[in-house]
């Protein structure tokens, strides 16, 4: 029998069904500096062990991985590298709850205020029970308002560009009801307007990739305020209300006047899970969101590598 490589140990939640799969150790050693250079780092010249933990055999499009690293920042219980089946994620609200929960579980951490360093800033997060948490994002602004697009197949597409810690598309007019039984549809949809953004050049702040695209619709639940589908960059659909996306809709809400300061919104996501949602402005007149939402725990693994395996890298 192989030996077993590179043994890497995990524990998977899923945040109101969106799954995050936390690496404990058995990662590669990235070094010292900011979270961002490390990502860089890793991207550069460690990208298979990205894929050995999220693509299949042993994960899936959907799941965020969460590399821990030693934060930066003294005042941080840990540093995160998000990653995903096509790349790396700058911030996620929903891994950032699934992180926060998996580490209340080892007892790492207790109910109340930490911080956590991601490669786009410091984000705060409370521990309100054992499952449940409260995220204090990074700043987040609408970009663009009322940008038109002319997407083959569905003619005109009207959608504000915004950050929430990702880069967002957010369309107010979905093209079907966001109901799971439409899953392809909406993405069909989706990919063709992120096709349509990068044909004319359309981007974020500084030629940025605007790499999630996002559908709002009226909530199935009578006190959720809008329901939403969001494409995410590897092509899988995010089965939270995904928190930067939320954070992004809450910026645009603000910016247009219809959301005040400390007002609620609970954002719907395809599945009708929900996350409760408000925004406050810092000194400097900042956005800066805060998502609640509950984890739990579904698995705790160790990865195996095995020598000869074909697909120990996953199937990219
Ligand atoms: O919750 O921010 C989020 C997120 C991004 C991609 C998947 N989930």
């Amino acid at each position: 029998m192989s030996k077993a490589l590179n043994a890497i140990r995990v524990i998977d939640s899923h945040t109101e069904g969106e799954p995050t799969r936390v690496v404990l150790d058995g990662g590669p050693d990235l070094g010292s500096g900011s979270l961002r250079a490390r990502l860089d780092r890793m991207a550069a010249a460690h990208d298979d062990f990205r894929q050995s933990v999220i693509l299949e055999p042993r994960g899936s499009d959907a799941m965020v991985g969460a590399l821990l690293c030693t934060p930066s920042y003294d005042d941080c219980a840990t540093g995160v590298i998000f990653f995903n089946n096509t790349g790396y994620l700058g911030m996620c609200g929903h891994g950032a709850i699934g992180v926060a929960v998996t580490l209340a579980y080892l007892g790492r951490v207790k109910p109340g205020d930490i911080r956590i360093e991601t490669p786009v800033g410091v984000i705060g997060v409370s521990l309100t029970a054992a499952n449940e948490a409260t995220v204090e994002n990074v700043s987040s602004y609408c970009y663009r308002r009322d940008v038109v697009l002319d997407v083959p197949g569905l003619g005109e597409v009207r959608g504000d560009i915004a950050w929430g810690g990702n880069w967002f598309f957010l369309v107010d007019e979905a093209p079907c009801e966001l109901i799971l039984e439409n899953e392809p549809a909406l993405t069909r949809a989706a990919l063709r307007i992120k096709r349509a953004l990068q044909a004319e050049g359309i981007t974020g702040m500084g030629g940025a990739e605007i790499d999630h695209i996002e559908f709002f619709g009226p909530p199935a639940s009578g006190d959720a305020h809008s329901r939403n589908f969001v494409l995410c960059p590897g092509n899988a659909y995010d089965r939270s209300p995904c928190g930067t996306g939320t954070s992004a809709k809450l910026a645009c809400l603000a910016e247009r006047g219809e959301l005040a300061p400390g007002e609620r919104w609970v954002q719907e996501s395809v599945i009708g899970s929900r996350f409760v949602a408000s925004y406050q402005r810092s000194e400097d007149g900042e956005i800066v969101p805060s998502i609640s939402g509950r984890a739990y725990i579904c698995g705790e693994s160790l990865l195996v590598r095995q020598a000869g395996d074909p697909f120990a890298s996953g199937i990219a």
